[in-house]
């Protein structure tokens, strides 16, 4: 009984540590696109670069949460800009919708998504991915 009562309590512990080590952020550099996480996540659209570009700006506008969608191939869902305290139509996000740059953050990892808190933009190369030749201007192929 004493024994069942201790393994208990040792298991409680551990997703206890478990609980808090996935629950602190990890500091972090992401380089990558500033993307519209709806038309990427749906793939309703072609979603990225110059073809996108005012789709992208329309959504962040309507408060879709915006993503990096970074060089490792993975997307980082932005829930917080800098010292902005509103993350719907945020002037920063808008200013850099579509555009390459990099970021440093706080990741945090849950349940297989990964959300980044933006302390601050490193590097604002513009929009540097030219998608119109190929893919027109969406959504309506101009
Ligand atoms: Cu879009």
């Amino acid at each position: 009984m004493k024994r069942s009562a201790w393994a208990t309590a040792a298991a409680a512990a551990a997703l206890w540590l478990t609980a808090a080590q996935a629950a602190a952020p990890q500091r972090v550099e992401v380089t990558g696109e500033v993307i519209d996480s709806w038309c990427y996540i749906t793939e309703i659209m072609y979603p990225e670069g110059t073809a996108h570009h005012q789709c992208a700006l329309w959504c962040a506008a309507g408060g879709i949460p915006v993503g990096i969608l970074g060089d490792d191939g993975e997307v980082y869902l932005v829930l917080k800009m800098g010292d902005d305290t509103t993350s719907v139509a945020n002037p920063t996000v808008l200013d850099i919708q579509s555009h390459r740059v990099r970021v440093d953050g706080e990741l945090y990892l849950r349940d297989g998504m990964k959300y980044l808190l933006v302390d601050r933009i490193i590097t604002d190369a513009g929009i540097v991915n030219l998608t119109h030749e190929d893919y027109g201007i969406q959504p309506f192929g101009e």
